[in-house]
Order: structure tokens, then C-alpha cells, then sequence
């Protein structure tokens, strides 16, 4: 069973793979997206390392001169996707979007490289990676937390990877959509719309993306010219956990440099996020920058938290946050809190379960003794696998697979959990 599930993982992987990159799946998502490649080169880690460095190389070769790392890379036109490289207009030889996404590839690296069977190509691959990751790290510090308060603010739903979380709902209100281009989207054919953010979502989204495009992508205008601007804990959360394994990686390559100062923007940030606990919830939230608000809203952005390396009594108080969860569904974690009116068992992020997040919340808890939860979230994500295959993601309740099917970064998660 075991070994089966492995390989079907492995067939799914490699039908994504373009050689130099993978796609999340095909038809719905056609180019490369950030997040979803680094955490799909763990899984090509199990079984083909030079093409899990390979997959995180192509991803910083198309790193912007100021250090951010794009969201998306066209890397070869396709209509079946909106917004295409038209809309977002920034400029590049190879197009990219101009927003970014959880900046997961500094614990990968570190994860592959402690793993690496090839040590002299992993001393190669992260000696050349190191310094990328590092710039990647220091710019969300120097353009998106410009008052130096130790955490980092998303400017786009977007970024956060959670594209239309109850957590953005309040702020989005702030976003108009006067002076919207007439669009269509493509994601709805492709996938049941009844699953998918809604039109209003949409109609932001691309407000947004034009209010940037309307500065030239100059970074160090947008997050002060953004009416959204969310405090996010899981975002910060891998952060932290980035610069943190870094840290570790770069002293372990002697660069002490880096490594002082990945450690401290870690050990800074950890500090910071106590400001996002909610007692009353007993996990973290979103802080609404724009409103200098806590934004009410239980969603498993602050369970992600766990990820990072938090106080023992705040993974602690996160599992036990997890296990009344799952009083209210079938399996865990659900991405919005069940029993919140807001609650959407099938629709995107604001109610089904998605293995990597999943994955490096199990991981963080793991780390901090709670392994009794992390073997159970590892345990769900197999009992989801067997009901409905490696889809993108899952009804918490019924285990219904949604949205695109054969999803590179779900079967590298399996390949994870199994190996
Ligand atoms: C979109 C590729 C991406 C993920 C995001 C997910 C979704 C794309 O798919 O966003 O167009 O909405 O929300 O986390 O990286 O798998």
C-alpha cells in the first residue's frame, strides 16, 4: 500500500515536470508558482536530487533585482490562465507577477540539504542558494515592515497563499473595484466555480494588481499605497522558520554572516508574533495593518503558526486548539474553523483541507513535542489520499477532492509523510 501510493505520487509528480521546473497541475495552473515549488522539491528530494535543486534554482533565477522572489513565472505563454503577464505588465524578459508568496524555500533548502544523499552536490546547490534566500529574507524586512516591527505584512490576498481566506473579508471591503478592466476569468472553467473565490473576490484581486502596476512595481512604494495590508501569523510564521533554518544551514556552511543575521531576524519576529496571540481563540490572528487591528477571524492561518519555533506553551495551547477542531469535522486541519458562520466546507481556503499546510503544522508540532496531533493531521492526509486521490484539496467532512486534480505539491507531501 504504502509503496503504491509512493509511486502514484511519484507518476503524478512526473507528469508536471517541464524539465526545469513543475506545474502545480494541468490546465488550472500552467506556470510556475513560488511556494508550491519549493515544497514539491522535497518530495523530488526523496527519489531525484539533482532535480529537486533543480526545481528551487529555476525558481531564484527569476528573483527581481531587489530581491523578491515573484509569485508566478510565465515561463511560457498560455491562455488557459488569468492573470496572464499582459495584466500584470512587469516588465521582465521572462514574465513574472509582481507579489510574492510564503517565502518556504529557506527550510526547504535546509531540509534537502541536511537530508542529501549527495553531499557534495548539497554543499554546491545551498553554498550558491544561501545568499539568494538571504536577500529574499531581507527584503520583506526592508519593504514590508517599514516601522521595523519584526513582522511582515502581505499586500495581496495573493501572497499569503490563501487566496480567499475569511481573514481578508473585513479588509477587502477597503478595496474598491471602480476602474476594474473587463476581464474573464479561466479558473472557473476549469475548476467548479461552487469551489473557487467569487467574482467580487476576483474584481479586488485585480484592483490591486492594477494599483501596483499603476506604480511600476516599484517596491518601495506599494506597501505603503496598499489598502490591504495584513499582519499574517502563518505567513510570518514561515518566515521565521525560513531565516531560522537558515541560520542553521549558513553556520553548518561557516557563512557567519548570514547566519547572525537570519538568526536574529528569527528570534525578532518570534517575539513579535506574541502580539498576534488570542487567548479567546487560543490560536494567533491576523493583524489588519491598515486599521491597527486584530482581525476576528479563526482561521488555520494562526494554526500554521505552529510552524515556526514558538514557545512550547503556545504549540501546546495550538494543539489543543486542533483537537476541538475536530469535534466539528471528519478530518483535520479544516482552513476555517467549522462551527464560524463563515465557514465553507468546500469553497477554497475558507474551509478545506490542504495537505502542505497540513504538513508544516504537523512538522512544527512534531518539533515541539505534541506528536500525538502531528501523527494524527499525517494520518488524515493519507485517510484523504486514499478516498480521493492527489487532488488540491479536501472537504474537511466528507473528504470530497476539489478543485484541480494530479497536484505536484499534494503528492510530494505524500512522498513526505511515506518516506
Ligand atoms: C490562483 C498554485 C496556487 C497556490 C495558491 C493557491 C492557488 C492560484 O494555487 O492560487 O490563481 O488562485 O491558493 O496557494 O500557490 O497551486
Amino acid at each position: 500500500m504504502t509503496q503504491k501510493m509512493i509511486d502514484q505520487a511519484k507518476a503524478v509528480m512526473r507528469k508536471n515536470d517541464r524539465g526545469l521546473y513543475t506545474v502545480p497541475t494541468q490546465g488550472l495552473y500552467p506556470f510556475q508558482w513560488n511556494w508550491d515549488s519549493a515544497l514539491s522539491a522535497l518530495g523530488f528530494a526523496h527519489f531525484d536530487e539533482p532535480r529537486a535543486w533543480t526545481e528551487i534554482e529555476t525558481l531564484f533565477a527569476h528573483q527581481w533585482e531587489d530581491g523578491m522572489l515573484p509569485h508566478i513565472i510565465f515561463h511560457q505563454p498560455d491562455d488557459g490562465y488569468f492573470p496572464g503577464p499582459d495584466v500584470w505588465a512587469t516588465g521582465r524578459a521572462v514574465p513574472t507577477t509582481g507579489i510574492t508568496q510564503p517565502p518556504v524555500a529557506g527550510f526547504a533548502v535546509r531540509r534537502i540539504f541536511d537530508r542529501a544523499r549527495d553531499k557534495a552536490l548539497a554543499v554546491e546547490k545551498a553554498r550558491a542558494l544561501l545568499p539568494q534566500i538571504h536577500a529574499w529574507h531581507q527584503w520583506f524586512f526592508a519593504n514590508r515592515d517599514p516601522q521595523g516591527t519584526g513582522l511582515v505584512a502581505i499586500i495581496h490576498p495573493w501572497e499569503s497563499g490563501r487566496d480567499n481566506s475569511v481573514d481578508w473579508d473585513a479588509a477587502f471591503e477597503r478595496v474598491p473595484t471602480e476602474g476594474v478592466e473587463p476581464f474573464t476569468r479561466r479558473d472557473t472553467s476549469h475548476a467548479n466555480p461552487e469551489h473557487r473565490p467569487t467574482d467580487e473576490q476576483y474584481k479586488r484581486y485585480i484592483w490591486l494588481v492594477q494599483k501596483f502596476r499603476s506604480l511600476g512595481w516599484d517596491n518601495s512604494k506599494l506597501h505603503d499605497a496598499s489598502p490591504f495590508q495584513i499582519v499574517d501569523p502563518g505567513f510570518n510564521a514561515i518566515l521565521m522558520r525560513s531565516c531560522a533554518d537558515l541560520a542553521d544551514l549558513a553556520e553548518s556552511l561557516g557563512e557567519t554572516q548570514i547566519a547572525d543575521q537570519s538568526r536574529a531576524m528569527a528570534d525578532k519576529g518570534i517575539a513579535a508574533m506574541e502580539t498576534l496571540w488570542s487567548d479567546a481563540h487560543g490560536q494567533y490572528l491576523c493583524f489588519d495593518r491598515s486599521i491597527g487591528a486584530l482581525v476576528d477571524s479563526p482561521s488555520i492561518g494562526g494554526i500554521l503558526a505552529a510552524f515556526a519555533p514558538i514557545p512550547q506553551a503556545r504549540a501546546r495551547a495550538i494543539s489543543e486548539r486542533i483537537k476541538v477542531l475536530a469535534e466539528s469535522c471528519t478530518y483535520l486541519v479544516p482552513s476555517h474553523d467549522p462551527t464560524a458562520p463563515e465557514f465553507d466546507a468546500l469553497r477554497y481556503w475558507r474551509g478545506p483541507i490542504w495537505l502542505i499546510v497540513n504538513y508544516m503544522i504537523s512538522d512544527g508540532l512534531e518539533f515541539a513535542g505534541q506528536t500525538a496531533v502531528a501523527d494524527r493531521i499525517n494520518r488524515d492526509c493519507l485517510r484523504l489520499i486514499e478516498q480521493g486521490g492527489f487532488a488540491e484539496y479536501y472537504g474537511p467532512i466528507g473528504a470530497e477532492p476539489c478543485g484541480g486534480d494530479t497536484f505536484t505539491w499534494t503528492a510530494a507531501m505524500v512522498i513526505e509523510i511515506l518516506s
